[in-house]
């Protein structure tokens, strides 16, 4: 069960004789700030684009990974804990041994819940006659991770307490009745230091005995108790977020001195409204399910939606839990959520769980704009600003470049080089990727200040790729290069598989996306008239998006034979989502593409890879093959394992499966169901249950957000619409459209106006 705050986290694994606690704090990452640009990148250049231009994608690669990949080790393939890129890593583990009379006897009635009206979570079972209680919070008004043990009866609450860490940590006892947690991290240099930690442990148990023996707290004949649990680290003084902490411990020690002096139910109340606040802002109810299912453990519920148990619940569960985990893993001012939220177990996490900015960093915030948590949007922007500065110098020294870029790795320290291999690290258009959710930020909010603020960026970005295309001769279009498709390889005239090529489609996708939001956003700011002209300019000559002779969407500027016709990257349907370029009502016959295309991937694919595709059969209106993709999404995923099928799925704590754990797929999938019921293309467009799946029959959903700042809450019945209120913040003139039905609305600003299932308004 994890719990957080956005900073902190906890993993509770729910022993009954022994408990295991995984803490974590999001700065707790190895590495630190390093030039990982190759100093003569750009020499390379010109003959990389005259071997593409010249259709010799061979040779070009070959130079791509001899001089125009990162200089030093990188990302360590993955593997980075101990080289400069660093690795995010696990805080260490507070573990519980029970040890009053009869912990060891059986246990009856066990329960685990974790509460997500509440973010708190309890764990209750019965042994050897008593009922013990165990609750726990991670607070973000009060900075501490609390974990209180009742029982019914009294003295019964005795255990044993330690803190420990796989490398890099000394524990020493707080007198009278505490432990502390410290150490450092590698920073992958030599003879170099990282990031400080601190995290302290406090015992509150007033009825019983608390004692210190060498590192173990004891805590014996209990009526109840508190552990309170406080950690910092001082990455801030390095990178672009966390707190001001000058010494780790200091700060771990002033949490705990304000957190000690409250109560449980204090520290309860503040944490539960603060969360609140957030979490009540949308409510969805896709119908009820068959009482027997909704009864079962989750693990066993999973199972029984794959054998087609009727349990809509479970949908909108798993979509409050997406809404529930990026309010414990991303807040203002903290880091954005990583490959693994912030829940992490080890030194060297999965792919160091960093930012991968090919698609992951991003489906992590695909929730936030339409499920109305924007505020927690804010952490990806600070990362998006703290690329520019070492992105410029990146954009210099290879493609002789004005503006900034990054690639397809992002970590707090301001890597911005190509990865190590043309295969995966060369895809150029990250940071433009990344652009989208400044301006779709403001398509939400209307937020002038933010642009003003984040048009810079913006700028930065177009202006590289403004330099960075060329044309290319065959119809004169500008392309990318080098660049190459995420991750997906084609085959070659003479049958080898590559990775670099010129304008792969999903480049030209997101420079169309980004030169026109550019333009936009500088019209809005009313600037920069000279720069709007010129990208127009290269707007309209971007390669468009083509379809090929087999009637599906070209993922490459040639029709190339994909290597891997399932590949779990979909990177050429970036136009139908996030984007909206390819759409039904506007592109027909790109829309009919699409459905070729994702029918070729198939309904298979990596926990992430499910999640885009969800919410691409979600924007194609196609709500029971959005549904059939979710179902997929859920399958558990250690049946997976036993089949031996490496495809993605849902753990038992409705984790995402990649498999191993990647938080993104939670978030993917959370972002893909708000897009079954409602979507708002730019500009000015509502439409409302555009893929309503024939499972959800009736239900309702409240507090949805639509681009140009309105909220909507709707209702439907027998699959069909029966009433809509909108509010609008800003007083624009939406499109609302269901089915056949279109109707253009004008609501002031401030107001709401509600709608039948006709779109007919209501007069109230
Ligand atoms: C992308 C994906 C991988 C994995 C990694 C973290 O590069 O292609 O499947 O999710 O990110």
């Amino acid at each position: 069960m994890p719990l957080g705050n956005g900073r902190l986290g906890a993993m509770l694994f729910g022993g009954t004789s022994e408990e295991r606690i995984v803490l974590n704090e999001n700065g707790m990452w190895s590495g630190g700030p390093q030039d990982a640009d190759r100093p003569d990148a750009a020499q390379a250049l010109p003959e990389i684009r005259r071997l593409l231009l010249a259709g010799k994608n061979a040779e070009a690669e070959q130079l791509v990974n001899a001089h125009f990949t990162c200089a030093g080790a990188g990302s360590g393939k993955g593997g980075g804990a101990n080289v400069p890129y660093g690795s995010y890593q696990t805080l260490g583990n507070l573990r519980i041994k029970f040890v009053h009379d009869g912990a060891d006897a059986k246990v009856s009635d066990y329960r685990r819940e974790l509460d997500l009206a509440t973010a708190t979570s309890e764990i209750a079972y019965t042994q050897d006659g008593v009922t013990i209680t165990r609750e726990a919070l991670t607070s973000a008004p009060d900075e501490v991770m609390a974990f209180r043990f009742t029982a019914d009866k009294p003295g019964m609450i005795s255990m044993d307490v330690t803190l420990d860490r796989p490398e890099r940590a000394t524990v020493t006892a707080v007198e009278p009745d505490g432990l502390e947690l410290s150490g450092q991290l590698n920073d992958g240099h030599e003879g170099g230091t990282g990031v400080r930690f601190a995290a302290l442990l406090k015992a509150v148990a007033p009825t019983g005995q608390i004692s210190l023996d060498s590192t173990t707290l004891k805590i014996r004949d209990a009526d109840e108790a508190l552990l309170l649990v406080t950690a910092a680290t001082d990455i801030k003084k390095r990178s672009f977020a966390g707190r001001d902490v000058d010494d780790a411990s200091a700060t771990a020690a002033q949490d705990m001195a304000a957190a000690a002096a409250k109560s449980w139910d204090e520290l309860r109340q503040a944490h539960v409204e603060q969360y609140r606040k957030y979490f009540d802002r949308v409510q969805l109810d896709l119908g009820e399910s068959d009482t027997a299912v909704v009864s079962k453990p989750t693990p066993e519920r999973l199972q029984a939606f794959q054998d087609d148990a009727v349990d809509p619940e479970l949908a909108a569960l798993y979509f409050d839990f997406g809404r529930y985990l990026l309010i414990s893993s991303s807040r203002p001012g903290s880091f954005p959520a990583n490959l693994q939220g912030l829940w992490a177990e080890e030194i060297q996490t999965p792919w160091n769980s960093d930012w991968h900015l090919n698609i992951n960093a991003q489906m992590n915030y695909w929730p936030a704009e339409v499920c109305n948590l924007s505020e927690l949007h804010q952490p990806l922007f600070a990362l998006i600003e703290s690329l520019v500065e070492p992105g410029s110098r990146t954009a210099q020294k290879y493609y002789n470049a004005r503006g900034w870029v990054a690639h397809l790795l992002a970590n707090p320290w301001g890597f911005t080089s190509p990865g190590e291999s043309a295969s995966w690290g060369a895809t150029s258009t990250c940071s433009a990727w990344m652009c989208q959710h400044l301006w779709d930020h403001f398509l939400f909010t209307n937020d002038k200040k933010f642009l003003a603020w984040a048009y810079p960026i913006l700028k930065g970005s177009a202006q590289f790729y403004a330099d960075m295309l060329i044309e290319e001769p065959e119809h004169g279009w500008l392309v990318t290069a080098p660049s190459n498709s995420p991750e997906n390889s084609f085959v070659s005239p003479d049958g080898q598989h590559l990775h670099i090529c010129l304008g792969p489609t999903m480049d030209q996708q997101l420079l169309r996306y980004l030169f026109s939001a550019t333009i936009e956003a500088a019209a809005v700011l009313d600037v920069d008239q000279q720069l709007r002209d010129n990208l127009y300019k290269k707007y309209r000559r971007l390669a468009p998006t083509r379809i090929g002779s087999d009637g599906r969407v070209m993922e490459w500027l040639e029709e190339y034979e994909e290597a891997d016709p399932h590949h779990r990257h979909v990177s050429h349907l970036w136009g139908l989502y996030p984007g909206y370029e390819i759409d039904p009502e506007s592109t027909p016959e790109l829309a009919a593409a699409a459905r070729k295309t994702l029918d070729a991937r198939g309904d298979h694919g990596t926990g992430w890879s499910l999640a885009h595709k969800i919410a691409l059969w979600a924007r194609l209106g196609d709500g029971d093959r959005a549904h059939q993709l979710l179902k997929n999404h859920l399958r558990p995923a250690i049946s997976d394992r036993e089949s031996n099928q490496w495809t993605g799925g849902t753990y038992p704590n409705l984790f995402d499966a990649h498999p191993p754990f990647q938080i993104d797929g939670n978030f993917g999938g959370t972002a893909a169901i708000a897009e079954m019921l409602v979507q708002s293309p730019p500009p000015g467009e509502i439409r409302l249950l555009p893929a309503l799946p024939t499972a959800w029959p009736n239900g309702s959903v409240r507090g949805l957000r639509a681009r140009g700042g309105f909220e909507v809450d709707l209702q439907w019945q027998d699959g069909k619409l029966q009433g809509v209120t909108i509010h609008s913040d800003h007083g624009y003139e939406p499109t609302v459209k269901y089915g056949d039905l279109s109707l253009e609305l004008k609501i002031p600003a401030g107001e709401s106006v509600q709608l039948d299932g006709r779109l007919r308004p209501i007069e109230e």
